[in-house]
C-alpha cells in the first residue's frame, strides 16, 4: 500500500518534513501579503488638490463636481475630500455630470479642497507636501477681482509659494523617482462682466510673479549673508529661469511643470463653464 507508506513517512518526525512545515507556516502569510499588496484595490486613488486664495471658488467647484449643481458656501476652515470618477472616453460627453455613469473606462480620484485664508495656508501646504499620490493641482483664481492690486498680489504670492515648492521638489536630486505635478490655473467667475479674459489673467499673474521674485531675491541680498552664499541661497528662492528678466509660466517647463490657464465659471449657465476644467483633470489622472 503505497499511500499508507507515504502517510507514515509524512507523520514520522524527520528533518525534511519539519523544514517543509516551517516553510509553509512562514511562507503562506508572506505570499498572501504580497498578493494583496500588489492587487490594484489596495492602491490609493490619485489625488487632485484645489488651491487658491480666499473666496476664489474652490469649495463651490468641489460641490459642483460632487453634486452636479453649485451650492451656497462658507469660507472653509479645514480640508475636505471627495471621491469622484472621471472618464477620458471621447464619446462620454466630457462633463462632470456624468461621473455617476460608470460605464466605459473611469478613473477614480480624490479631489481635495483646502481653505484659502492666509492663516490656514499650512493646511494646504501640508496636503501638498504629504500627498504621495498627488497627480495634479488646480489653482483657482477669481478672474473678476484680479484687476484689483491687493487681490492680484495675494493671489500671486500664494501661487509663487506653490510653484517654488514644486520647483524645489523637481530639482531635488536626492529623489530618484520624481513625481511631476501639472498645474492648472482655473480663471473662475467668467460669468461676471468685470472678469479678465484668460490671457490677461495669465499676463497679470506673470507680471506680478516677476515683481515678487525681484523683491524676494533683493531681500536675500540685503539680509547680509556672505557674498559667496548669496549665489546658492538666492537661486533656491528664485522661481523659473535663473537670472531671467521676466518670469513666464513657460519657464516652469524647465522643471517639467506644465502650467495651463483655463477660463470657466461655476455659477451661471448651469455651471457648464466648468467642463474644460473637468476634462483637464480627467486627462491628467488618466495619463498618470
Ligand atoms: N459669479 C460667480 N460667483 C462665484 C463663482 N464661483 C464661486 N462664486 C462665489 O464666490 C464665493 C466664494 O466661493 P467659495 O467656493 O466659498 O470660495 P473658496 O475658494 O472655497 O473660499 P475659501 O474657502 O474661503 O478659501 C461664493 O459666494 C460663490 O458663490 C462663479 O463662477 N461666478
Ligand atoms: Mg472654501
Amino acid at each position: 500500500m503505497a499511500f499508507a507508506e507515504f502517510l507514515e513517512a509524512l507523520l514520522t518526525p524527520s528533518l525534511p518534513i519539519l523544514a517543509l512545515g516551517i516553510l509553509i507556516i512562514i511562507g503562506a502569510p508572506l505570499l498572501l501579503h504580497i498578493a494583496l499588496a500588489s492587487s490594484s484595490t489596495y492602491i490609493t486613488p490619485p489625488t487632485v488638490l484645489l488651491l487658491g486664495p480666499l473666496a476664489s471658488g474652490k469649495t463651490s467647484l468641489l460641490t459642483l463636481f460632487e453634486r452636479g449643481t453649485p451650492a451656497e458656501t462658507h469660507t472653509s476652515q479645514s480640508t475636505t475630500s471627495v471621491e469622484l470618477n472621471a472618464s477620458t472616453d471621447a464619446d462620454s460627453k466630457q462633463s462632470f455630470r456624468n461621473h455617476d455613469d460608470t460605464s466605459g473606462t473611469h478613473t477614480k480620484f480624490i479631489l481635495v479642497d483646502t481653505p484659502g485664508h492666509g492663516k490656514l495656508r499650512n493646511l494646504a501646504f501640508g496636503k501638498l507636501e504629504r500627498a504621495e499620490t498627488l497627480k495634479a493641482i488646480v489653482f483657482v483664481v477669481d478672474a473678476a477681482a484680479l484687476s484689483e492690486q491687493d487681490v492680484l498680489s495675494t493671489t500671486a504670492s500664494y501661487l509663487y509659494d506653490v510653484l517654488l515648492l514644486l520647483q524645489k521638489r523637481a530639482s531635488d536630486k536626492s529623489k530618484t523617482r520624481k513625481s511631476v505635478v501639472p498645474v492648472m490655473i482655473a480663471a473662475n467667475k467668467m460669468d461676471l462682466f468685470t472678469a479678465l479674459p484668460a490671457t490677461m489673467v495669465r499676463t497679470n499673474l506673470e507680471v506680478e510673479l516677476t515683481r515678487i521674485r525681484a523683491t524676494r531675491s533683493k531681500g536675500l541680498l540685503d539680509s547680509g549673508v556672505g557674498m559667496d552664499d548669496v549665489g546658492s541661497e538666492d537661486q533656491d528662492a528664485w522661481l523659473g529661469e535663473y537670472g531671467s528678466e521676466k518670469f513666464s509660466f513657460k519657464q516652469m517647463q524647465e522643471f517639467d511643470i506644465d502650467v495651463d490657464v483655463l477660463p470657466g465659471s461655476i455659477t451661471g449657465e448651469e455651471g457648464t463653464g466648468a467642463d474644460k476644467w473637468w476634462w483637464w483633470i480627467a486627462q491628467k489622472i488618466a495619463n498618470a
